[in-house]
């Protein structure tokens, strides 16, 4: 008996334990686990003994509850909430919340940091060392805090602090692309918004919603699709909304609403949505006073007008500004703001299709409100997985832009495929426009740095579902992480953001930390070269969005031209690529020089955009010496063969990871290894029968005909776009 228990207990005991550290990815990078290295816990316990925070507001409160939570799991013990200053406090507040902090005298350096920067600092009080997170205001107390707990997640020495930070862009946005229920049925999708539980019942899923925001600078979300639901606008629901504004507010992140142009005929019965006509105009104002009652630090809009089938003002003979004053005006009394998408093009209109946004945007640089910005995604075409940088950043001087980065991975295998996208974010922050001559980056223009934008932001197209890790694979929430860190600060790097992901969210240890964070560096080329390599672009599967579709001559939802693979890659017997020069589309023209002139000349063109903006013949000779075709089938095979190496040292992880971690990552590389080959497989067959050239040596031999690949149908991939 007494042996049965010696085995028993410590066996109940380890299982409880292993119940209780539920490795489900819940805790996102927010994981307050004990430091695990002796000598950094030593010197970390020294320095923070107690901790101090004053105010009483309900960001102060969350101030409070995240340190105690952090300082409790990373230092092993409570560690107790004081009310008298002793040798290691940690005292965080503002000068009007803290006699302590008004006492240091902080003014002229808190003064440049805004409503949302901080300091973190040591300091003596009383000849006592203390450690200070100070700010203006509660919520920049809490961006300090976070900052402060992050150094400790990611061990890095405390006792020499001089941190002052705020933010590069003043509305840092997600977009969710959720849609509402539909009449009748449940809550749509795989949102996390549960519709119809609100406004009564809260999820406590919220609450860790904001904090994670929070916790990256996060200030603001659009609840759901820029399709917009005109049901939004009504009582019902903005009682809803205004319930979940009341959960975020404390951790300063601000609700916006997609507004559909037609809701005043939708539900407000008029014969019109025209921008110019009165009742219209008088509709959106009292509309907006409605959600303002509700929600008194309501955002403001987003809005996509007149683009793939969604109404908007040119359907009146009216203009982009038209339609975006019309609401500006409306929420401009209570301080809100419209974000007008540039995301338009109309397959009516005969021009390449990347060339229209610029086209329609530009006559109107100057004519929108102040409360305008328009949000602009990071290329010309639809978020695929290389395009040049917009050619809008830099041309519209006279009007905010913001970039739309999309961390849903819609051309990115979605939840199936690991790809890191802080380098392609980083690519085109990083672009230079030459808008005002060498160094004009777009992270310049969007900030305000080298405009005269009062008004800045970011947008990121969230991929934040009811999965319980919040993002179906693991690895996208470092997307949601990294897009974070660089809308507050658009010059950080990849690796950086990937080394403090990686050791917030798995380990500080070498071994873990080194080959992780470098495979996630690497990941955005790879998927790159084992689908789209060498500027090609809109190759894949037609509705799905998921697979190769180099052969799609037709969309089964529209058969317009500009949804099918043929009007992008243009191959034929002779070559392959859509000609953007000055003999061909001329969409280099919408460029700076002499980024027109790098881009327009073949022999200067980076070659990872060459079939963006060139047609190539398939003997052209590239820089390796190869020819094109060579190139974009060794391309292609470098993709499969990268992301199988990625595989193996997951594998190789596996004895020093926890097991649902590592299983939720080894499941999903299986495929996409699988699917990477179908990519790279797929194209090669597809393009080979334009280029009837034989398949170079050492890349590996297609699995299939073409026909298998065009037939192929994917049943187990989460998260794809209907069907096939
Ligand atoms: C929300 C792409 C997507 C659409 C999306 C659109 C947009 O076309 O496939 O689902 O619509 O971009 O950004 O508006």
């Amino acid at each position: 008996m007494k042996t049965f228990l010696r085995i028993l207990i410590p066996a109940l005991f380890i299982f409880n334990l292993t119940a209780l550290n539920a490795e489900d990815g819940y805790r996102l990078w927010l994981r307050y686990d004990l430091v695990d290295n002796p000598v950094v816990l030593g010197q970390y316990r020294k320095a923070v003994t107690g901790y101090m925070t004053d105010g009483n507001s309900a960001t102060a409160t969350a101030v409070k509850n995240e340190l105690q939570m952090a300082l409790k799991g990373l230092l092993g013990s409570q560690v107790p909430l004081v009310t008298e200053v002793r040798k290691g406090t940690l005292v965080a507040g503002t000068p009007e919340s803290s006699k302590l902090i008004a006492s240091l005298k902080l003014g002229e350096r808190l003064g440049r940091l805004g409503n949302e920067g901080y300091l973190i600092t040591n300091s003596k009080y009383k000849g006592k060392k203390i450690i200070v997170i100070a700010a203006n205001t509660d919520i920049g107390v809490l961006y300090g805090t976070f900052h402060f707990i992050r150094l400790m997640q990611t061990q890095q020495g405390i006792d020499n602090l001089s941190v002052s930070s705020s933010p590069g862009t003043r509305v840092r946005i997600l977009n969710h692309w959720d849609m509402l229920p539909v009449p009748g049925g449940r809550s749509a999708g795989n949102t996390i918004w549960k519709w119809d539980d609100l406004p009564g019942k809260l999820d406590p899923r919220y609450t860790d919603y904001a904090r994670a925001n929070a916790s990256i600078g996060i200030n603001a979300t659009v609840l759901t699709n820029v399709n917009a639901d005109s049901r939004l606008l009504t009582v019902e629901y903005m009682e809803k909304v205004a319930a979940l504004a009341g959960v975020l507010r404390p951790y300063g992140v601000k609700v916006y609403l997609a507004a559909k142009v037609t809701a005043p005929m939708e539900i407000g019965k008029l014969n019109t949505a025209d921008p110019l006509d009165k009742d219209v105009i008088a509709w959106w104002k009292k509309a907006a006073d409605e959600l303002y009652k509700y929600i008194p630090d309501f955002g403001g809009f987003v809005v996509k007008a007149n683009s793939e089938g969604q109404p908007g003002p040119l359907d009146y003979n009216r203009t982009h500004a038209d339609g975006a004053n019309l609401l500006a005006d409306a929420v401009a009394p209570h301080g809100g703001i419209v974000m007008w998408r540039a995301f338009v093009y109309d397959n009516k209109v005969p021009e390449d299709r990347i060339k229209q946004p610029y086209n329609e945007f530009i006559p109107f640089d100057g004519k929108f409100r102040k409360n305008v910005i328009l949000q602009v995604k990071n290329g010309p075409l639809d978020f695929q997985p290389r395009e040049p940088f917009h050619p809008l950043f830099g041309a519209m001087p006279k009007t905010p832009l913001m970039p739309e980065f999309q961390i849903m991975q819609e051309y990115f295998g979605f939840t199936t495929h690991l790809v890191f996208l802080a380098p392609s974010y980083e690519e085109c922050l990083k672009s230079d426009t030459y808008c005002k001559g060498q160094g004009s980056l777009v992270a310049k223009i969007i900030d305000g740095t080298l405009t005269d934008y009062e008004l800045t932001g970011m947008a990121g197209v969230s991929n934040i579902g009811a999965d319980r890790n919040w993002t179906g694979h693991l690895f996208g929430q470092s997307n949601w992480y990294a897009f974070g860190r660089l809308a507050w600060d658009p010059y950080i790097s990849s690796s950086e953001i990937a080394d403090e992901w990686v050791r917030m969210t798995f380990s500080n240890k070498d071994e873990i930390l080194k080959p992780v964070s470098r495979f996630m560096v690497e990941s955005r080329e790879i998927s790159v070269n084992y689908m789209t390599p060498l500027g090609l672009h809109h190759i894949m599967a037609a509705a799905s969005h998921y697979g190769p579709g180099p052969w799609v001559d037709k969309d089964p939802r529209n058969p317009r031209e500009d949804w099918t693979s043929l009007y992008y890659h243009r191959a034929d017997g002779n070559g392959i690529g859509f000609d953007r020069t000055t003999t061909g589309s001329n969409a280099v023209g919408q460029y700076f020089p002499p980024v027109r002139d790098i881009y327009n000349n073949i022999a200067t063109c980076p070659e990872n955009l060459l079939l963006w903006f060139h047609r190539v013949s398939w003997d052209h000779k590239m820089k390796s010496g190869r020819t094109l075709w060579d190139e974009l089938c060794y391309k292609y095979n470098d993709g499969v063969n990268q992301i199988r190496e990625v595989q193996q040292v997951w594998d190789r992880l596996k004895p020093l990871l926890d097991a649902e971690r590592y299983e939720n990552v080894r499941e999903r590389l299986v495929k996409q290894v699988r699917d990477a080959r179908i990519w790279k497989d797929g194209c090669i067959v597809y393009f080979q029968t334009h280029s009837k050239k034989p398949i170079p040596p050492g890349v590996e031999k297609p699995e299939h005909d073409l026909e298998w690949y065009k037939t192929h149908r994917y049943t187990d991939i989460p998260g794809m776009f209907g069907t096939p």
